[in-house]
């Protein structure tokens, strides 16, 4: 059990930068930006534009590097048959439609994108000096001074990156939504959406205010509604921590009882206005669709459904799920070479701040997987409490204190299972969420056993 809220007790409040990326390999970054937000808001200070703007593109390239690695190392071989051999086999067998010309270009794509991921690795460490677990994000800003020769050396792996995006990764996309049609129908989750919003485009220091990309915003059963941090609370009824209260993450507690009665699940479950919420690509594109804030990306989804022979009711599925992490992809490299250009090269990317002896912060932003939730309370200069809400955790969570299931549990309801014991049509649903137990368990099997070792060349 890791307990990252537990580690962060009783430090210094800078440590939550590097501390909270330890939480994941995958989306570090969002971390980072997270906890930096946090202490942002805590410190009562906001970064100069060139710190806004270098960490949007460090977070945009973790994106693309999440969603190119969801796609094609975490979800293609539900649908394709890969060759013979380790790390293909062990499988799922069964349902695999596409004739074997188009599976053979699918896996040439799969080995595509290794290239294309170590592409976006070394445009966030440009400007973050490694990764995945970065070194440049502080409070107020990031250390790194953006040269133009980092804008270049940026520029060109992002132009090979977005022609991979427009040219292979969307129309596979659309190559599955075509074959496996059906999934169309499939994993509809609670109707509930969330998104926090990401991307900063101006330095309004209140969030709900600041101009973001994609915006935050909430859809209940569907219609859109304001988004009240105040109404977060996590749930512990069914999840191995100590009490059933449902607590603010500001006074959040995260106590393990591994031998409590009933509980089936490290997650917690958090609750928006006491109802679950769907986090994560689909989340940031309904509520973009649902007030037109992003009209070029309305047009790509109205195209790419159309090209599916889908409708906009299809967007709420499984298929709607691969389909809306692709276009965001698509958006975001477009808009992050606007963002390049941005840069001031000899003006400052960070001010100075002052830790305070008591404060309260909170940075709300957005994963790959959805939406992030940092909480901060500060005491005598260090941190006093720590708590993060992960997108894992709100569409992984366990049923809540009324016995009402989380996202994943939902869309996994009246799914076809045509052999249990090959339940490939679950794994579908599943994955097309992206969940990364990583981030939201904390959990490791000490002594865990060897199933394969792969040897990659
Ligand atoms: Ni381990 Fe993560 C993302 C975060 S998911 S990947 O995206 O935050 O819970
Ligand atoms: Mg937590």
């Amino acid at each position: 059990y890791r307990g990252f809220e537990e580690i962060l007790r009783d430090r210094e409040p800078e440590d939550a930068i590097p501390i909270t990326q330890r939480i994941c390999g995958v989306c570090p970054v969002s971390h980072a930006v997270a906890s930096a937000q946090c202490l942002d808001s805590a410190f009562a200070v906001m970064p100069p534009d060139n710190g806004r703007i270098i960490r949007n593109l460090i977070q945009g390239a973790n994106f693309l590097q999440s969603h190119i690695v969801h796609f094609y190392q975490l979800s293609l071989l539900d649908y394709v048959r890969g060759p013979q051999s380790p790390p293909f086999v062990p499988r799922f067998e069964g349902d695999y439609r596409l004739p074997d010309r188009n599976e053979r270009e699918l896996i040439q794509h799969y080995l595509q994108s290794f290239r294309v991921r170590i592409l976006t690795h070394e445009m966030a460490a440009l400007f973050s000096g490694k990764i995945p677990h970065v070194a440049s994000i502080v409070p107020a800003g990031v250390t790194v001074p953006p040269t133009v020769d980092k804008v270049t050396a940026f520029l060109w792996r992002l132009n090979e990156v977005r022609s991979f995006i427009d040219d292979v990764y969307l129309p596979d996309v659309l190559t599955l939504a075509r074959v496996y049609r059906d999934y169309a129908d499939l994993g509809r989750s609670c109707g509930h959406f969330l998104s926090f919003g990401v991307f900063d485009l101006d330095n309004e220091p209140a969030v709900a205010r600041r101009k973001r990309l994609f915006r935050m915003g909430r859809l209940k059963a569907g219609k859109p509604v304001p988004v009240n941090p105040a109404k977060i609370v996590e749930e512990t009824r069914f999840a191995w921590y100590e009490g059933d209260a449902a607590l603010s993450p500001h006074k959040g507690e995260t106590k393990p009882a591994p031998e409590k009665q009933g509980a089936y699940t490290w997650l917690k479950a958090p609750r928006y206005d006491g109802e679950p919420c769907e986090v994560g690509p689909l989340a940031r594109v309904m509520v973009a669709l649902a007030d037109n804030s992003l009209p070029e990306l309305g047009k790509a989804i109205g195209q790419a459904l159309a090209d599916a022979g889908l409708e906009q009711r299809h967007l709420d599925s499984v298929v709607g799920r691969h389909l809306a992490r692709a276009l965001e992809a698509q958006l975001i490299s477009r808009v992050m070479g606007q963002w390049l250009l941005q840069i001031r090269p000899n003006e400052p990317q960070a001010i100075d701040f002052k830790v305070p002896k008591s404060a309260e912060g909170y940075g709300l932003w957005e994963a790959p997987r959805g939406a992030l939730g940092h909480w901060i309370r500060i005491t005598g200069g260090k941190i006093a409490n720590y708590q993060a809400v992960v997108p894992t955790t709100w569409n992984a969570s366990p049923r809540d204190s009324r016995g009402v299931a989380g996202p994943i549990e939902q869309s996994l309801l009246g799914t076809p299972v045509k052999d249990e014991k090959n339940p490939f049509e679950l794994a579908r649903v599943v994955r097309s969420f992206d969940p990364c137990i990583a981030c939201a368990v904390h959990l490791a099997a000490p002594g865990g056993r060897t199933r394969a070792s792969f040897q990659l060349v």
